[in-house]
């Protein structure tokens, strides 16, 4: 990695408390290159100065940081967002496309600048349609000379688990995912699983020492199982938590979530041992043929030594993370004061194609970013109607505990992710417990663990529900999603506005909007005034906002509807070969 595009600079402190804070600066010039990281296809990919894998961010608790973005794609649009970080008082530096900021299009330069004040394991990719699958995606480590367990490690690891599809996004999504051929929404299947972006990880380690492993799933889609032979991982952090220590052989990674533990090495350096990712292939509708789910990696205590294939785990059992205790124990929030239901399922709309829902509504982006909709409509931002019918606005008010109740009518798994926050998980079901009952026994509330794991994100089972709780203490626009980016294409997000007064007197002390993300969207034609429709004079009126299509009639099924988009691909293909036909040259024609 070139140094060149890290700069540090200590800021002089007066306060001593602060003296380690650094600004620390990078550029980035987010550009195609070309990669190979499963040995099976070379491809375009998103990389950063040139190189992929993308450099890791990697800083002190209490540290700026300050990204120079130049978006040298060409033909795309990009953002960046920092998963996990909270932004507070930095909403606009968050990075979803048409929720915080406009996409940064093509030619375009863009300044993330802010503070990073909590510790742990977290990692940045794109917040643009669809694209971070496609590369653009890296670690993000906070180091934290406070750790309640620095004392219980000599090194750390970062380890980064994905999978990966030889094709480009834009074409999966249109030719096989949001295609009428696909009326059932199968989620393209990835091609492979990767460890730090290869499948060729060799991990250096010495014996008798114990390291920190901070492991990452960057992936689009897939949730990994992951396990070192013969090496128990002691957990300590869940997405940036201190947890008490908990043994386990075996994690569950959804994609985005991430986990530190401690692994002690043996004394002995007579062989190596293998570790392993494995694709949990239950989130997919087929599993074709030839596919090898699992990536190895190697613990290497001698180079010289064979390293061993993996053994084959006959059961996959991996620990729960609902066990976890936060290291501040911070107890539930028991009084609720603001409960959000949001149920959850898949269905077809009348263009045909395959979309994902909360209570009834699939998310489309407004034509004003949804911040920028906060700060210029005065005292009507507290009213949701502003935010259009399509974004699943929620306006939360300041300082209270905020529940999210969520159903899973829909058979498969989701992983949910929080911006702005992590949140107690308060209940979980398992598969197939329907939908949640606040006032049924069993669960009564006080079946609720006193001290719940907080995370930023977590598995939903399939059938099943979840309760999560926060607490509203930082103003801004967060999106609340499924992080599978297959389901955020077909919309299964929603929007909270919290405390939407609050950001205005915030950004206005700043300043307002940088002027450097205003221009990206004067460059990219998108208004950032007046209400989702970008109606400035009446803010309740929003005629001309972006929609979905429409429902289908009354009577007609999906499954019905299934029948037809097959018939109907199969008389489009039948037309295209007699069109085909039809422009081959007739024998002996023109031959005279
Ligand atoms: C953008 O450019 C890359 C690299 O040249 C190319 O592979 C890709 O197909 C292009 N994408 C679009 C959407 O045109
Ligand atoms: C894995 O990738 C991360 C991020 O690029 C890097 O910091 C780390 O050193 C890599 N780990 C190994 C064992 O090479
Ligand atoms: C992947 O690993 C699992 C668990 O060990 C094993 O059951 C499966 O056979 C492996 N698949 C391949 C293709 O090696
Ligand atoms: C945000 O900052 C405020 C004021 O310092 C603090 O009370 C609050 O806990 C912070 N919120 C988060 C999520 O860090
Ligand atoms: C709220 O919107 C209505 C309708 O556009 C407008 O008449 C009113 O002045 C707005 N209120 C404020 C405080 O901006
Ligand atoms: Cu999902």
């Amino acid at each position: 990695m070139t140094m060149s595009i890290l700069r540090v600079l200590l800021t002089p402190c007066i306060l001593a408390s602060l003296a380690q804070a650094a600004v620390r600066t990078y550029d980035f010039d987010i550009g195609w290159v070309y990669a190979n990281p499963d040995g099976l296809a070379t491809r375009p990919v998103i990389g950063i100065n040139g190189q992929w894998p993308i450099p890791t961010i990697s800083v002190t608790k209490g540290d700026r940081v300050v990204i120079n973005v130049q978006n040298s794609l060409g033909n795309e649009s990009t953002s960046l967002h920092f998963h996990g970080l909270y932004q507070n008082g930095t909403t606009h530096m968050d990075g979803p496309a048409s929720v915080t900021q406009c996409d940064i299009p093509p030619g375009q330069k863009f300044t993330y600048d802010f503070t990073i004040d909590q510790p742990g394991t977290y990692w940045y990719h794109s917040h643009t349609r669809g694209q971070y699958p496609d590369g653009l995606r890296g670690p993000l480590i906070v180091h934290d000379p406070d750790s309640p367990h620095k004392d219980l490690y000599d090194e750390e690891i970062v380890l980064s688990f994905s999978d990966w599809y030889h094709e480009l996004m834009v074409p999966l999504i249109q030719r096989e995912f949001l295609n009428i051929a696909n009326p059932s929404g199968a989620e393209p299947v990835p091609d492979s699983s990767l460890v730090n972006e290869t499948r060729d990880l060799k991990v250096k380690i010495e014996p008798g020492k114990t390291y920190l492993v901070r492991m990452i799933n960057m992936g689009a889609f897939a949730g990994q199982y992951v396990w070192f032979e013969d090496h128990t991982m002691r957990v300590v952090e869940v997405d940036g938590v201190y947890t008490e220590p908990q043994d386990a052989d075996m994690l569950y990674l959804t994609a985005a979530q991430r986990y530190s533990v401690l692994l002690t090495t043996k004394t002995e350096t007579d062989r190596n041992y293998a570790f392993v990712g494995s694709m949990d292939e239950e989130l997919f509708d087929v599993i074709p043929d030839g596919l090898n789910p699992n990536v190895t990696g190697w613990l290497v205590y001698d180079d010289s030594k064979e390293k061993p294939d993996a053994q084959e785990v006959a059961e996959f059992e991996p620990f729960d993370d609902f066990t976890l205790v936060p290291q501040d124990k911070q107890p539930i929030f028991d009084k609720v004061d603001h409960s959000v239901r949001l149920d959850l399922k898949m269905d077809v709309l009348n263009d045909g194609l395959n979309y994902a829902f909360f209570n009834d509504r699939t998310y489309v982006h407004p034509k004003v970013p949804t911040l920028y909709t906060v700060l210029s409509t005065g005292a009507n931002a507290t009213n949701p109607i502003v935010y259009g019918t399509n974004t699943n606005a929620f306006v939360l008010e300041a300082n209270q505990v905020v529940e999210i109740i969520l159903n899973n009518d829909d058979d498969g798994k989701h992983p949910f992710h929080l911006h702005g926050h992590n949140f107690q998980v308060v209940h979980r079901s398992d598969d197939d417990a329907g939908f949640y009952i606040p006032t049924a026994s069993p669960p009564p509330s006080d079946s609720f663990p006193s001290t719940p794991m907080r995370r930023d994100t977590v598995l939903l089972n399939p059938n099943g529900n979840l309760v999560l709780r926060f607490r509203s203490d930082n103003p801004g626009v967060w999106l609340f999603h499924c992080h599978i980016e297959w389901h955020v294409v077909s919309g299964l997000t929603a929007t909270f506005v919290e405390a939407p007064l609050a950001i205005q007197s915030q950004l206005s002390s700043l300043g307002g909007i940088p002027d450097d993300h205003l221009a990206a969207c004067k460059a990219a034609n998108v208004p950032t005034a007046g209400n989702a429709a970008g109606n400035t004079r009446d803010v309740f009126d929003l005629r001309g906002e972006n929609q979905s299509p429409g429902k289908l009639p009354e009577g007609f099924t999906a499954r019905g509807w299934v029948a037809l988009g097959f018939s109907a691909l199969a008389a489009v293909l039948g037309m295209a070969v007699i069109g085909w036909y039809g422009v081959q040259p007739m024998k002996g024609e023109g031959e005279d």
